[in-house]
């Protein structure tokens, strides 16, 4: 494999500070020289190299905005999506793994959670001692979660747990679950312990896509959990939206870094691959695709690069996000396949990494909202009506 060279057409790395350089940099060396010679293995195998589960930490990769009074390395939102973004570069399913740890699990806790529950679970994720996982999608429930049938009901001074999440990221692998639930008819979180009786999480196998990450059903059986496992803030299916407006901010940022992976890999593929005696880059349908997808990461970066100094400004709304998580998987999902087709055969093949990218966007523009999803969340924002139901 070849070092990566990444794509900056409109010089944009002029405007990142010393620091956010600094940290991509780190994040992208660690990447290349510790997940990608692994990638093709873990994505074979459907396995998560959990042995990598320190070295992330010890990057700074889980919950990089949360604050240093709890653990994590409170960097700036730029400065964590430019991490996301490296993480994809590696793999879907390695972004995602960081994620749902951040911006799904030590997000929720940090938001809505006790001084007593970010204290006692913030650290240990931040240093990848905890792993958590976040469980909204049931099984006929998944672009309307506002529909969702597991319901929490009080008992004594705890509660009961009963339902069934389905397509839960790290489910299996998890210390602690976020478990959206409907309590006297409102949406609340609870943090559900691995271990606790009628609790279990078995993974669901046979994906095509995101291979390289463990994907679980949560199965809650009379789960008995104590009055501390409720989440005391956040009312409402707004509390686990907002959790996903983080993470669908850094995929804004991730889905351009499986992108750029497979540009660089299509560009130096096609000035090395000899057809009709010239190199297929010396074409002028290869230059075509090229230069399109060119265009379209150029125009993803700005759109990220500016959604991240709103961020940083207090200025991003979710609809915001909406655009950037749509337009960006977009991007990517094209960028894939143009670029598969450009490698012809060897486009196939796990010893390159564009097809294992394009399969693993497949659930990238699934996941967190789906394409539609984001479309009619835009269409409300401009015109004000809700074209959900
Ligand atoms: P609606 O009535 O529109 O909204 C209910 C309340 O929520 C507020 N809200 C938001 N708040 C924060 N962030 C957002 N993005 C928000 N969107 C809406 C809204 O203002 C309202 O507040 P209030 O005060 O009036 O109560 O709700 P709806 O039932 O019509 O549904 C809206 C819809 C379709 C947009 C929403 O349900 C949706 O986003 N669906 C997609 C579901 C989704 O994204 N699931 C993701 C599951 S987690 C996951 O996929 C992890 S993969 C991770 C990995 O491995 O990387
Ligand atoms: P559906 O909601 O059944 O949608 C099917 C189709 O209908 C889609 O094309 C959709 O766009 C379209 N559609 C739906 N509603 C409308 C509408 N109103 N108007 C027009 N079209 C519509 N969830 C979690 O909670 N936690 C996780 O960690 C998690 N990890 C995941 C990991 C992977 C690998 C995958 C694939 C999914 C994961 N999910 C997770 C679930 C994910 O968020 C859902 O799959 C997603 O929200 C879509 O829900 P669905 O699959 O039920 O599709």
């Amino acid at each position: 494999m070849q070092n990566f060279r990444q794509l900056d057409y409109l010089h944009l790395d002029d405007s990142l500070s010393d620091e956010e350089k600094m940290v991509r940099d780190t994040v992208r060396a660690w990447v290349s020289e510790r997940y990608l010679p692994i990638a093709m293995e873990h994505f074979e195998n459907g396995t998560f190299p959990m042995n990598l589960v320190p070295e992330l930490a010890e990057l700074g990769a889980f919950g990089p905005t949360t604050p240093p009074e709890y653990g994590g390395a409170g960097v700036n939102n730029v400065t964590a999506g430019l991490i996301y973004q490296e993480m994809e570069r590696g793999d879907s399913g390695l972004r995602s793994f960081v994620s749902v740890q951040g911006g799904l699990v030590m997000y929720p806790i940090f938001a809505y959670g006790s001084e007593a529950q970010k204290k006692r679970w913030l650290p240990k994720l931040a240093t990848g001692e905890a792993i958590g996982c976040f469980g909204l999608t049931e099984p006929d429930f998944g672009s309307n979660p506002g529909g969702m049938l597991t319901v929490a009901k009080k008992d004594g001074k705890g509660y009961v747990l009963n339902g069934r999440k389905m397509w839960i990221t790290n489910g299996t692998v998890a210390h602690v679950a976020v478990v959206w639930a409907r309590l006297e008819g409102k949406i609340r979180g609870f943090l559900v312990e691995k271990g606790t009786k009628g609790f279990t999480a078995p993974e669901q196998k046979h994906k095509w896509s995101l291979r390289a990450s463990i994907t679980s059903e949560l199965v809650l059986e009379d789960v008995h959990v104590g009055e501390d496992s409720l989440l005391p803030n956040g009312e409402g299916l707004k509390a686990p939206l907002g959790c996903l407006t983080q993470a669908r901010y850094g995929i804004t940022w991730g889905a351009l870094g499986a992108a750029l992976a497979c540009f660089d890999e299509g560009l130096q593929y096609a000035k090395q691959r000899i057809v009709f005696e010239k190199p297929l880059a010396n074409l002028q349908i290869p230059q075509q695709k090229l230069a399109n997808v060119a265009t379209q990461i150029s125009l993803g970066q700005l759109m990220a690069l500016h959604l991240g100094r709103l961020k940083d400004d207090g200025k991003l709304t979710p609809a915001m996000v909406s655009m950037g998580k749509r337009n960006n998987c977009q991007i990517a999902l094209d960028t894939a396949r143009i670029i598969r087709d450009l490698m012809g055969a060897n486009g196939i093949s796990l010893e390159y990494q564009v097809g294992r990218h394009m399969c693993n966007l497949e659930s990238v523009n699934t996941y967190e909202g789906t394409h539609d999803i984001h479309t009619l969340a835009i269409g409300q924002e401009l015109t004000g009506l809700s074209a959900f139901r």
